[in-house]
């Protein structure tokens, strides 16, 4: 939970407003309150990180939701060699409050993760993407940590499952392949909540089969949810004693 003074939605005096309300225990008028502040936010942009190791595909997945291909006007630059040392904003075209920020790959910087952390301004962001291209990292840990520690959300995607999936059909393997991604789903399951993850929300997706995988079910989360989502932020933003009384509405 991020502390009051981190609230990227709520000043100090709303905060103490809707405290004093909470004690008061008069509900009607808090929700009242709190209706109106999830209004302010519906217009709000969405500032989404998209972080991981080079090569993950991030550039790939953020060309992907905006509908284009690397060699498209405006697309993310893609390839093997990490181009920019900086964050990139890439705004969504149809969500135009959507707003993808590419990372550079936490691995390709010279600086310690505090300082990336600082760096990319990991407090600015309402939430994280982490992608991964095969196995969980100590960089995938350490980041997750970071973000832990700002009290913000994340989802963790495993990129490149046509490749998996290829490789074993190549190496002529028999597999099942809802058993070989369902197992795949909950190695990953497993290592968050070794992480300290309780719910870890995961997608496995190609870049490249954007109808197959979890790569539908992201875009739905994602983008056909908005509201739900600033509302979930706007929650985790708030202190967990006012927290309580909107869980109880
Ligand atoms: N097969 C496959 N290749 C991918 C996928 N996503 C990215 N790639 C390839 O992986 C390489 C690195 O992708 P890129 O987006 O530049 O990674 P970044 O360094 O994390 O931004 C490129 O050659 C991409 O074409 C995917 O889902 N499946
Ligand atoms: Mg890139």
């Amino acid at each position: 939970m991020a502390s009051s003074s981190e609230s990227a939605y709520f000043t100090q005096h709303e905060i103490n407003e809707l405290q004093t309300t909470y004690e008061q225990g008069e509900l009607s008028k808090f929700t009242t309150q709190m209706e109106k502040k999830l209004n302010d936010i519906k217009n709000a942009e969405l500032n989404i990180a998209v972080t991981g190791n080079s090569g993950a595909g991030k550039s790939t997945f953020i060309n992907a939701m905006r509908g284009l291909r690397g060699c498209d006007e405006g697309a993310a630059k893609i390839g093997n060699i990490e181009t920019t040392m900086e964050q990139t904003p890439y705004k969504h075209s149809t969500f135009p409050n959507v707003c993808f920020w590419d990372l550079p790959g936490v691995g390709t910087t010279k600086f310690p993760m505090k300082v990336y952390v600082s760096r990319m301004g990991f407090t600015t962001y309402d939430f994280f993407i982490i992608i991964s291209q095969n196995r969980f990292t100590e960089n995938d840990a350490k980041v997750i940590e970071e973000i832990k520690n700002l009290g913000k959300k994340f989802y963790f995607l495993r990129s490149q499952i046509d490749n998996d999936l290829n490789t074993l059909e190549q190496q002529g393997i028999d597999f099942d392949r809802m058993t070989e991604l369902a197992e795949m789903k909950q190695d990953i399951s497993r290592r968050l909540m070794a992480a300290g993850i309780s719910d870890p929300i995961i997608f496995l997706i190609s870049n490249f089969s954007l109808n197959e995988f979890d790569f539908p079910q992201l875009k739905e989360t994602l983008l056909n949810n908005l509201d739900g989502i600033k509302k979930d932020i706007l929650l985790m933003s708030l202190p967990s004693t006012t927290v309580k009384i909107v869980e109880m509405k």
